[in-house]
Parts: C-alpha cells; sequence; structure tokens
C-alpha cells in the first residue's frame, strides 16, 4: 500500500521502509512536484520543535502580567501537560470572568498545516466558542483589500477565485495576456489545504506555445516563466493604477472602448469617465501624466492600448498589488479596464484576480468544499479586520472604520495563538514589539519555536501533519489524501484537538467539545459528511474504510472548460453579478455613500503614502518589495536545508539593481543593511537586472532575529522595516508592500543569526501524565 502525506505545498510519498526513519519523495503523478516539502522531517527542521509545555519564567512565578517587557528574553521553565493544561484553563477563566470573552483574542490568523481535521483554526475557534467567544479576525493578509472591495464592484473574491478561465481555454484563445505582478511559478507550489498536480508551469507553457503574446507589468521580471521570452515594462511599485488609468484614456481618446458592454453590462461609466478627462478635477489622466507617476514611456502605454482593444486579452493581477496603501484601487481599476475593453465573459479576454498565486486558480478540477470542522458560533461580536492586531492592542476603546461601518478596538488581556505567526506575518515589528506587551497572557501551541513561540508566555507542543491521522484535501486540487500517522510525536507534542480537549473537560465543555469521539472517529465522521454532501452534486466517494486502505482518492473527473462570467455576458438580467445594481459597478454608490477620502466613488489615483515619487524617496531612496519566499511557505520550514540553500552567509538574499548596489559600492554576497525610520535588517546584496532600479526585494519568511541590545535584525526578515497601516478605512488591509527604505555596505563585521538558536529552558525531564 501506497502511503501519502498531503502539505500546502504538495502532495508526497512516504517510504515506510525503514519504519523508523521515514522518508519523503515526490508523489509519482505530480507533474511538477515542489522540492520545500521533502525536507519536513530533516534533522535542522526536528531541531526546531518545541518538546515540552513551556512557561516563561516569571509569568510562572509571579503570575499573568509580570514583566510582559521580557517576552522573547527571558528562559522558559518546562512543565508536565497536567500542570501546563491546569494554568491555562484557570487563566481562560480568570481572564473571562474579569474582563469578559471580548478581552480575548483568539483570531489565531495562520495557515497552519493540510490535514482538514486538524486544521489549528477550526480546532482553537470551536473550543473558545464553546467557552464563551473570543474576539475574532476578518479577512486574510492574502487579500485584505480585495476581499472588501471586489463584492461592491462585481463579486466576492472566494467567489472568483474558483472561477477563473481555465487553462486550456487561455490556451485556445488568448492572444494578449498582460499581468500586473506576473504569474510567479514560486507561488503556485501553494494551495491552501494540499496542492495535488501542479499545474501552472505547464498552463503558462502552453499558452506560449499557442503563440500567446505575454507582457509582464511591474518592478520585477522573474516572476512569469512561460518558457520562451516575454516583454516586461518597468513600472514603479503601486503605480499600476496610474499606468491602467492611462491605458482607460488611451481607451477612451482613440474610440476604443466597447461602449456596449459598457452599457448593458457596466454602471457608472460616466462619472469615470468625468475623472479620466479632468472634467471632474482638472487634471487630463492621459499616457504623459501616467509616465510622470509610473515610468513608463507614453509611447508604451499608447501601444500597449491598442495591442489589448485588437486582441482578445487578458489581464491578470497578482494579489500583491493589493498588500499596498489604497490597494482597493488596482483591483477596482483592473476591472474597469477590463469592462471599458468590453471581453469579460468571452473565450481568453477579460480579467483574472491572481493566477499563479496559488496552484487551484485556472483549475478544471472539482470546485467542492471538503470535510470541515464545525466551529460553532461565537458569541462576541467584537472583531477586527485582521491587519489591524497592533492597534486594536495599543488602542483600546478608539474607534475605527471598516466597509462603511464604526467599531471599537476592545480591549485585549490575553492572545491564545494556534496555526499562525504574527511575528512572520505582522508589518512594523518594533510597533508590534510594544503593542505585544499589552496582554497579561500570551498562550500559543506550536510546533516550533518561532519568533511567536519565544515570544509568549505559555507555549504547547504541538504535532506536525505526519504524526497524526488526518484528512488531506483543497477544492479544485483533484485529490482527497488518507494522510496516516507516519512518525511519533516529537517530545511530548500534543495532537491541537487533545490540547483543546483537556482545556475543554477543565472548562466544563468537554463532552461538547469532543462530541465523545477519538480522532480517528471523527475522520470517519468528517469524511461521511463530505460523503453526503458530494452526492448531491453526483460526486460519489467510496467508504471510508476503502478510501483509507487506498491512501488517496483521486478526484479525475473534470469540470467543463470554464470561461469566467460567460453566463453574465450573455444573459446579465438573468444571471447577474451580486453587486447592488447586478452589474459591473465602474461607480459604486454604496462606496460613495461611504464618503471616505481614501477610496472615493470610483477607482482613480491616490498617492500611497510610501513611494518612489514621494517627499520622503529623497530620504529613502529605494522601495522594499517583500513577497513570497521561493524556498518555503511564508516562515515554516525556514531551517531546512533547501530553504538555508537560498540565503547567503546565514542571510536572506536582498535583491537589487546593479545600479543601485555601484552607487553605493556594494558587490555581489555583500553582507548589507537595509534600514528607514522604523527598522534596521541585515541581508546578503544579490544583483541583478530583474529588478529595476530604484527597487530592492527581501523576500519573507526568514525567522525574526532581532539583537535584543540594539534591535537591529539579524537574519534578513523585511517585516522590521514595512509599514504598519490600513490599506483605506473601506478594508484595513495589510500595507506591506508599500515601504521605502535605504542599504549601506558592506557591513564589515560579521553578523551571525541568531534566529535557531532555541531558547533557554529550565527544569526539563519532567514527566508526561496523558488525558
Ligand atoms: N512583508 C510582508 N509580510 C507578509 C506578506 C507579504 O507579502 N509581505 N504576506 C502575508 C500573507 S499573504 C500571509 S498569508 C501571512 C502568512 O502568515 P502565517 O500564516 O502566520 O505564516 P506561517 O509561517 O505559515 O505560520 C503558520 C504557523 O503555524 C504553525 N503550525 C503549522 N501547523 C500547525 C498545527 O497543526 N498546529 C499548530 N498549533 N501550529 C501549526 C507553523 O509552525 C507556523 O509557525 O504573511 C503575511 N505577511
Ligand atoms: N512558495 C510560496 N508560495 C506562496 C506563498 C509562500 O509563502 N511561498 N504564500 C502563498 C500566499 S499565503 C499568498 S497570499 C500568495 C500571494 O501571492 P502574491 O501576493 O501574488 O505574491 P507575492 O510574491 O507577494 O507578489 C507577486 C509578485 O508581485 C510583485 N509586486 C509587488 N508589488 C508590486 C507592485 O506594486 N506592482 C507590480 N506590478 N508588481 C508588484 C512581486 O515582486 C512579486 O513578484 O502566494 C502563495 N504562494
Ligand atoms: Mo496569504
Amino acid at each position: 500500500m501506497d502511503v501519502y502525506t498531503a502539505s500546502h505545498w504538495g502532495v508526497y510519498q512516504v517510504d515506510l521502509k525503514n519504519p523508523d526513519q521515514p522518508h519523503i519523495n515526490p508523489a509519482p503523478f505530480d507533474p511538477d512536484p515542489s522540492p520545500i516539502g521533502l525536507h519536513q522531517l530533516d534533522q535542522k527542521v526536528t531541531e526546531q520543535r518545541v518538546r515540552r509545555p513551556s512557561i516563561r519564567k516569571s509569568w510562572l512565578e509571579q503570575g499573568p502580567g509580570t514583566a510582559p517587557e521580557l517576552r522573547g528574553k527571558e528562559p522558559f521553565v518546562e512543565v508536565d501537560w497536567q500542570t501546563a493544561l491546569d494554568l491555562v484553563a484557570k487563566e481562560l477563566d480568570r481572564v473571562r470572568s474579569t474582563y469578559g470573552n471580548s478581552s480575548i483574542y483568539g483570531g489565531s490568523y495562520g495557515w497552519s498545516s493540510a490535514g482538514r481535521f486538524h486544521h489549528a483554526q477550526s480546532q482553537i475557534h470551536r473550543f473558545l466558542n464553546m467557552i464563551g467567544g473570543y474576539v475574532s479576525h476578518k479577512n486574510s493578509y492574502s487579500l485584505g483589500a480585495a476581499k472588501v472591495i471586489m463584492p461592491h464592484i462585481v463579486g466576492s473574491m472566494d467567489e472568483l477565485i474558483t472561477m477563473h478561465t481555465t487553462w486550456d481555454v487561455l490556451a485556445e484563445h488568448t492572444e494578449l495576456f498582460v499581468s500586473f505582478g506576473g504569474v510567479p511559478a514560486k507561488n503556485s507550489q501553494i494551495s491552501p489545504g494540499g496542492t495535488g498536480k501542479h499545474a501552472v508551469r505547464q498552463g503558462l507553457y502552453a499558452m506560449k506555445k499557442a503563440g500567446v503574446r505575454f507582457v509582464n507589468v511591474g518592478p520585477v521580471d522573474d516572476n512569469l516563466d512561460v518558457g520562451g521570452d516575454r516583454e516586461w515594462i518597468q513600472c514603479r511599485p503601486n503605480t499600476d493604477t496610474a499606468l491602467m488609468i492611462a491605458l482607460a484614456w488611451e481607451l477612451l481618446s482613440q474610440n476604443l472602448c466597447n461602449l456596449t458592454f459598457l452599457e448593458t453590462h457596466c454602471t457608472g461609466f460616466e462619472k469615470f469617465t468625468a475623472y479620466l478627462t479632468g472634467k471632474t478635477d482638472g487634471i487630463e489622466k492621459n499616457s504623459s501624466w501616467a509616465e510622470a507617476i509610473s515610468g513608463v514611456p507614453q509611447n508604451t502605454i499608447k501601444e500597449l492600448a491598442q495591442a489589448m482593444a485588437s486582441s482578445r486579452t487578458m489581464l491578470n493581477i497578482a494579489w500583491s498589488l493589493q498588500r499596498s496603501h489604497h490597494g482597493e484601487q488596482p483591483y477596482w481599476m483592473l476591472v474597469t479596464l477590463a469592462a471599458m475593453l468590453g471581453q469579460i465573459g468571452l473565450p481568453g479576454g477579460g480579467f483574472g484576480v491572481g493566477y499563479g498565486a496559488i496552484n487551484s486558480i485556472g483549475s478544471d478540477l472539482h470546485k467542492l468544499s471538503g470535510p470541515t470542522v464545525r466551529q460553532g458560533t461565537n458569541p462576541v461580536r467584537d472583531f477586527i479586520p485582521v491587519a489591524r492586531i497592533a492597534d486594536m492592542l495599543s488602542n483600546p476603546g478608539q474607534s475605527f472604520s471598516f466597509d462603511g461601518k464604526q467599531y471599537t478596538y476592545p480591549d485585549i488581556h490575553l492572545i491564545y495563538w494556534a496555526g499562525g505567526n504574527p511575528y512572520h506575518h505582522h508589518q512594523d515589528f518594533n510597533r508590534l514589539n510594544k503593542a505585544w506587551e499589552k496582554p497579561d497572557t500570551v498562550i500559543v501551541n506550536e510546533q516550533f519555536w518561532t519568533a511567536t513561540a519565544k515570544r509568549s508566555d505559555i507555549v504547547l507542543p504541538a504535532t506536525t501533519g505526519l504524526e497524526r491521522n488526518d484528512i488531506g484535501y483543497a477544492s479544485q486540487e483533484g485529490v482527497m489524501v488518507a494522510m496516516s500517522k507516519v512518525a511519533s510525536p516529537v517530545g511530548d507534542a500534543w495532537n491541537d484537538y487533545d490540547t483543546f480537549s483537556g482545556l475543554a473537560e477543565r472548562l466544563g465543555v468537554g463532552e461538547a467539545f469532543t462530541e465523545g469521539r477519538t480522532d480517528m472517529e471523527w475522520l470517519r465522521f468528517l469524511y461521511d459528511d463530505c460523503k453526503d454532501r458530494w452526492q448531491q452534486s453526483n460526486v460519489s466517494l467510496p467508504s471510508f474504510d476503502d478510501f483509507w486502505k487506498s491512501g488517496i482518492l483521486h478526484l479525475e473527473k473534470k469540470r467543463e472548460s470554464v470561461v469566467m462570467f460567460e453566463n453574465f455576458r450573455r444573459d446579465p438580467t438573468s444571471n447577474p453579478v451580486p453587486t447592488p445594481s447586478g452589474k459591473i459597478e465602474i461607480f459604486s454608490e454604496k462606496i460613495d455613500s461611504f464618503a471616505y477620502e481614501d477610496c472615493p466613488g470610483h477607482a482613480c489615483w491616490l498617492e500611497p503614502i510610501e513611494w518612489l515619487g514621494a517627499g520622503s524617496a529623497q530620504e529613502y531612496p529605494l522601495h522594499l518589495l517583500s513577497d513570497q519566499p521561493a524556498r518555503k511557505l511564508h516562515s515554516q520550514l525556514d531551517s531546512s536545508p533547501h530553504s538555508q540553500s537560498g540565503k547567503i552567509n546565514g542571510h536572506e538574499p536582498i535583491s537589487m539593481n546593479p545600479e543601485d548596489a555601484k552607487k553605493r559600492g556594494i558587490h555581489q554576497g555583500d553582507t548589507v543593511e537595509v534600514f528607514n525610520q522604523r527598522g534596521r535588517c541585515i541581508a546578503s546584496a544579490v544583483l541583478t537586472d530583474k529588478v529595476m532600479p530604484g527597487v530592492v526585494r527581501i523576500s519573507t519568511g526568514a525567522w525574526y532575529d532581532p539583537d535584543p541590545e540594539t534591535g537591529l535584525e539579524r537574519h534578513g526578515n523585511p517585516n522590521v522595516l514595512t509599514l504598519d497601516l490600513g490599506t483605506s478605512s473601506l478594508s484595513q488591509g495589510c500595507s506591506a508592500h508599500t515601504c521605502l527604505v535605504d542599504v549601506r555596505g558592506p557591513v564589515k563585521d560579521a553578523i551571525a543569526t541568531q534566529a535557531f538558536v532555541l531558547p533557554e529552558i529550565q527544569g526539563s525531564g519532567s514527566k508526561t501524565n496523558a488525558i
């Protein structure tokens, strides 16, 4: 019998010939497997595991709220599980009875692991709901701005993501593919819940072979591998909206708009026209206006507009563009531009929102939701837009705006996290460090000694996907995986389910939480529930026992080829889009009624707070991009040999244009310091003309490693530099890609990273008692 395991970065086969030393191989059916997961069991990864429940010393000795400034700087004391669970249950009870459940932040954002039952967020939310609720979060770091704006103008992101025109249709019909931010093969290694077959590279190569013309717009050019040549239009970061507006102006002034489509399928085009021509503000948004902002030559803009109008054109946008100040605008403008071209709903035309961001976009495989643990209902109403965590912790009682309403930040006394790493995902860590001192207690369930675990008061060790039985499944990936346990838990790691069961029991909701089921009983229950649901969609699954025995199910039956918005195009009255007007809203009455200066009623150019055209660019003349890392998923597996081999002298690389390096006397491989008003970090210089002058890039994911004395980050984590500001009053998303810095070097004294030095641990060797 073949044994498989699923992870976000792919399905792998597990070789159990030597059961004490399982070995991970690529799955034979995957045409383009990701190397990321091959090292999950490597010793360098295992070394970083949390082995036993660990309590920060002065918290243990003196109680909640003691010396919060010492988080991350003090030793931990190991205790047995009973002691740990007693302490956690007592503290949860103290906080909820003293301050109420709206003083517990349990949003717990993060990707955790792939299995559907041991999904950390589902487990923690289910548990916290049962003990009276918690302050939750809305939306994601991935799509903070897009998730709020897109339903107002065309439809929800969740829907859009699953209805993209499929790769076969693109190869057959698309003539011109213009992407703002590429289609990064590095990103399409991933799909949340488990990638089946990696399909994006093949999809792009087939398009190229079919003769598609590719134009990549943006500050970098190593994010669109089509197996042949493509054009690159260098565009300053965060200025794509201005460029798209000028493309729209060209279409208008050269009579290249599809006026019929605008009339029958869209609302508010006249209001937008008034903006384009300058009727509203006296500024004509023509190509020379856009050239001054974006650096893209006028002629290039003119020619591109003409090519778009005379070809079957697909416009694509990376998710990163909305992870920036005013990040709603490029998304709204992309849809506006596609509407003006009038090819939405035609095969190979229209727009895509994130081809390449994850593997499943453009897939022709089943779109069905898999086995899911019910989380119950949360009695607490308070929430934050996810990226506002530091604002919430620092400003209890302060009001904030979100999607047309005002809300108030709650007063947080306890944070409980499972399955995420805020000291990976948040921006401006020096600001977060201050906010992190606010709660009396920080509890985290973690597999590894991440920066967040090191900065917690109570760390409960969690198992990995290889150490427990689970079901791996992601919509549109075509496989369901029986993830049988292939390794023993490291140390005294527990499944999150067992941890929360133990806590639930102590807080009087044990039976409600477990429903009397063991983990295997849960898997059977969730599978059978899924089997029933799928039956209604005419997809039949074998019995649970047969599934478990087979190791993997291939759900090969394909959907028909998909053309996004085909039905809407054919008959917009019978198949309206889910907006107030049922049409694509080029002008939104609703958004306009919110009267937000930073997000008015139609797409427009709004200067980001930091960009290469801003006054502050004189002081910090380089725009920092912090994109997703090619060799890992966020911070996960950073200590693996695969991730480590991408570093230079142990530091994360900073890619920069040779011109900018020369000006600073920096050479290939030099250790450099990257800095701005918010922080400083060390990185290793990689000189490349794939990054345009004025732009630098440090991918995310290097484990945060500040020098305790100086705060200098020694590993190359860009989030000591990034901006912690909401995208706008509308969505309050993450603005990580809006960030100016400067670089100096070479740094002479070697600075070794301490990111993988484990915290000092006292009292090890204590015994564990099972529940
Ligand atoms: N500068 C900048 N910052 C960014 C971004 C950017 O573009 N630029 N991108 C943002 C985006 S899009 C995202 S999605 C976030 C990602 O941010 P996160 O999702 O928080 O990052 P991960 O490293 O995946 O964190 C997951 C954590 O869960 C732990 N874990 C895994 N499985 C389990 C489990 O079963 N149980 C428990 N208890 N723990 C588990 C892992 O060890 C890991 O520490 O980062 C954001 N941050
Ligand atoms: N290997 C790997 N794959 C991943 C992830 C990972 O951590 N590792 N994370 C996954 C997650 S959680 C998410 S949300 C998706 C994210 O998917 P994206 O947000 O699309 O990914 P990024 O890599 O941040 O950015 C994509 C490209 O946009 C470019 N870019 C940045 N700013 C601008 C700009 O202003 N204009 C233009 N034109 N281009 C710009 C970046 O340089 C990069 O090449 O990726 C997923 N895939
Ligand atoms: Mo994300």
